[in-house]
């Protein structure tokens, strides 16, 4: 049988290569195979601050760029978050069956309140990992694409799947989460250390699939490495830009580790590594950005789109969403009849 798939992306930044190679293309890679639902999972994005006179358009935005990368609204279902309510509500139902301290273990909330002031951190932010269940469990997913910093997330999914289905009766898909074999996790061109972001403001970090091509070359020039010369795969911390820089290559080209090292074989020194890659980074956002200007000409057929797919999604989400209800005990709401 055709397995269900979902997955979505905060509008919380610019997307980046990270994100198309971490997510995006493994959806349209594999667009044949599954029932899928694709979404702009906008109530995540408000969990750290954000600009409401922007949210409107980044979701907008980030939907576009789902279809300008190649996924086909015909056969997936594309559709924002909250405008499926039954996220949010199923979310509260998750939320009284997860113990605080699955939560407080999670690695990106330590990460993202630890830039915070202590006092400022949002409940959202905590809570964000079982959003992301209701997310998933709503469509009976089998499978998550997603990037490597996802991992923890889907874990916390199958282990929130796993216990109400144990308190309340087998409601629940319990899902797995898919990764790419190459570019699960793209680093920061300033920072190999760290992992590429979307809401990173530092400058040279990230390139963004909408960034202007010259300042794509530029970026990936400037991508810092090492004292070395040594044009090598490696796990070495050292080693971690030139790394990056061949992961990213590997990531756009498709090709295996020998294959990418025989066509760098004329490589004399970092600058013609970074030169490699930026041609092949710039070649593969041109058809996305023209895509995405052809696309967004007429901003109404995006949104009828996303109204066609929350359609779809609210037929399987409010179902879901009544099984768990009536699976919990609550007194369900009837058709109104006259007394
Ligand atoms: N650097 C990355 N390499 C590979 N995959 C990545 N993803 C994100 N960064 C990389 C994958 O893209 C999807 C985005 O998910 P998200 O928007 O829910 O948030 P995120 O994982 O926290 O991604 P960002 O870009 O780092 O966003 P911000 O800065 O807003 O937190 C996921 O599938 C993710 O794995």
């Amino acid at each position: 049988m055709t397995k269900r798939v979902l997955s979505g992306i905060q509008p919380s930044g610019n997307l980046t290569i990270g994100n198309y190679v971490g997510a995006i293309r493994q959806w349209i890679e594999n667009q044949d195979q599954y029932d899928a639902y694709y979404c702009v999972v906008d109530l995540h994005a408000i969990t750290v601050g954000h600009d409401p006179a922007a949210l409107a358009n980044k979701t907008r935005e980030v939907a576009a760029l789902y279809l300008a990368c190649g996924l086909n609204p015909d056969t997936n279902v594309v559709f924002v978050q909250s405008h499926i309510p039954a996220h949010s509500q199923l979310e509260w139902l998750l939320t009284c069956a997860t113990p605080l301290g699955w939560l407080y273990r999670m690695t990106q909330f330590k990460d993202k309140s630890a830039k915070q002031e202590q006092e400022s951190v949002s409940t959202g932010l905590l809570s964000y990992p079982v959003l992301m269940a209701a997310d998933i469990l709503l469509y009976h997913a089998e499978l998550v694409p997603v990037g490597d910093d996802q991992k923890q997330h889907i874990e916390l999914t199958r282990d929130v799947a796993q216990r109400f289905n144990h308190l309340y009766g087998e409601i629940f898909t319990v899902p797995e989460g898919i990764y790419p074999t190459t570019g699960a996790r793209i680093m920061g061109f300033d920072d190999p250390t760290t992992k590429m972001s979307k809401s990173s403001d530092a400058q040279k970090h990230a390139v963004h699939l909408l960034d202007d091509l010259k300042q794509v070359h530029k970026t990936i020039m400037s991508a810092v490495t090492d004292s070395g010369n040594e044009i090598v795969f490696s796990k070495d911390p050292e080693k971690a830009g030139v790394n990056n820089l061949l992961t990213v290559y590997q990531a756009f080209t498709g090709k295996s580790e020998s294959e990418v090292m025989a066509n760098l074989a004329d490589a004399r020194g970092y600058g013609d590594l970074k030169k490699a890659v930026a041609e092949i980074v710039v070649e593969a956002l041109r058809p996305i950005q023209e895509n995405y200007a052809e696309l967004t000409d007429d901003v109404s057929y995006i949104d009828s789109i996303l109204a066609y797919g929350a359609e779809k999604a609210s037929e399987v989400a409010e179902k879901t969403l009544k099984e768990a209800q009536e699976a919990m005990g609550f007194l369900m709401a009837r058709q109104t009849v006259k007394p």
